[in-house]
């Protein structure tokens, strides 16, 4: 069979003094932290539009600048079985579990719904044949609905039902093809659910609409059976000015709202928290609070570059406290760490993707093990524990119990008089958590 990789074998763990730019350095698969392999813990994806699909364009280089030996064949159907045995090569050789993708990445768009169908079908027996060769698994499949020109105002919150339909339809057989592959979940990612003018936008009505969608998922879930998790992934803006999935909270509420909460979990990506003014562990903190972080998408943004650059995830900081949530939560299973993350334009070999998706990996190792020799010590957890202490006895029992009026409120000051000041000790656990690094 054709290498698409030659001269790059398996990816094998060799620890932190390796020379060797093609190893792990800490990831170490079968390696145990705590009662879990590193494997178990993290879960690795590879994502197919950036890392198999991705030509390094900008938008000042619509053009691909990379050269796929995966996209030399003429016909789009004999690129597309090429590309999907080029993925399987590439994950497999990384030791990545699990892969994740577009309907329009795997097969290319024909004229009709039907024959777009049919490549569909034709793609998925060929990377189902390829799941059973190697063992890798789909982490989770979804839907382009934002590529097309007919989605240029929306999908769901298009004011023409006819798009509606599409998107409808479209998202039918992507969630029928994640089902044939055994998909852990599948993601909803609003790409151009939002609006760029309120002038021209009935807001509410397009938050209906996008809820109606979301019900037509989940009936059409239950109706086939589809086991996986349903996901949303938050983004607040680009392509749009507005999107309606601005962030973790709210997407919460919009659940809510809606009568969706227990349908869906959130998979939350790093560059979007951060372009909605939030750190990556702001928006796992607050989907992990209410129950509801399913997976994330890992990447990072440049603080210099206010749009998502997608950029592979290399800090520590970033992967320890993304990290420290989910371990607190008990992982992420069915969920996933996937690696939502493209080259840059000027990254143009192979071997880079190879190095990217190592760099990535050995963060998130690192970050876990750091996070977990965190909460092993516990100084951290105990000092929000004794911060929160008088919630515990006392006074605070009482008024989170619901017994305490304002008229209680007011006896209690009148007896007590002024609050203690006690300080929060930001510094001294900054510094703390350098310790551990
Ligand atoms: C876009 C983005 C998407 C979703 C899947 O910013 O993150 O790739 O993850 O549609
Ligand atoms: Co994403």
């Amino acid at each position: 069979m054709k290498e698409f990789f030659p001269g790059i074998g398996q990816i094998r763990f060799e620890g932190p003094k390796t020379k060797n730019p093609l190893a792990f350095r800490c990831y170490n698969a079968e390696e145990k932290v705590g009662k879990k392999t590193m494997a178990e813990h993290l879960r690795f994806s590879v994502v197919y539009w950036h890392t198999m699909k991705g030509g390094g364009t900008d938008p000042f280089g619509p053009t691909p600048v990379y050269d796929r030996p995966w996209d030399a064949a003429t016909d789009p159907m004999a690129r597309a079985e090429d590309t999907m045995r080029a993925a399987f090569e590439f994950t497999g050789k990384l030791g990545a579990p699990f892969w994740a993708f577009h309907d329009r990445d795997i097969a290319p768009e024909a004229d009709t719904l039907a024959e777009s169908n049919q490549r569909l079908d034709r793609i998925v027996a060929l990377a189902k044949t390829l799941q059973k060769d190697t063992g890798i698994k789909l982490l989770w499949g979804t839907s382009n609905c934002f590529s097309h020109a007919r989605f240029t105002h929306g999908a769901g919150t298009n004011p023409d039902p006819h798009v509606f339909a599409w998107a409808a339809a479209q998202i039918k057989k992507a969630m029928e093809c994640t089902k044939t592959l055994g998909g852990m979940n599948y993601v909803f990612w609003g790409g151009r659910e939002g609006y760029s003018n309120l002038l021209n936008t009935h807001l509410k009505q397009e938050q209906d609409q996008m809820a109606r969608l979301l019900h037509m998922a989940v009936d059409y879930k239950k109706k086939i059976g589809f086991k996986g998790t349903l996901l949303i992934e938050p983004k607040p803006k680009e392509p749009t000015k507005h999107q309606y999935d601005y962030d973790a909270a709210t997407v919460l509420s919009f659940l809510r709202a809606h009568d969706l909460f227990d349908e869906f979990s959130l998979n939350i990506e790093a560059n979007h928290a951060t372009l909605a003014g939030h750190t990556f562990e702001h928006d796992l903190t607050v989907a992990a609070a209410e129950g509801r972080l399913g997976s994330i998408d890992a990447n990072r943004g440049d603080p210099l570059l206010g749009w998502d650059t997608d950029q592979f995830p290399t800090d520590l900081y970033s992967s320890t406290y993304a990290m420290m949530v989910i371990l607190k939560q008990g992982g992420l299973k069915p969920g996933g760490v996937n690696f939502d993350a493209k080259l840059r334009r000027g990254s143009f070999d192979l071997e880079d993707l190879f190095h990217a998706h190592i760099g990535g990996m050995d963060a998130f190792a690192r970050g876990l093990k750091i996070a977990h020799r965190i909460i092993e010590d516990g100084q951290v957890d105990d000092f929000v524990k004794s911060r929160y202490a008088g919630w515990r006895r006392g006074v605070g029992k009482q008024i989170l119990s619901g017994k305490a009026s304002f008229q209680d409120m007011e006896a209690y000051v009148h007896q007590h008089g002024e609050a203690a000041k006690t300080s929060g000790r930001e510094e001294w656990l900054e510094a703390l958590i350098n310790s551990y690094l």
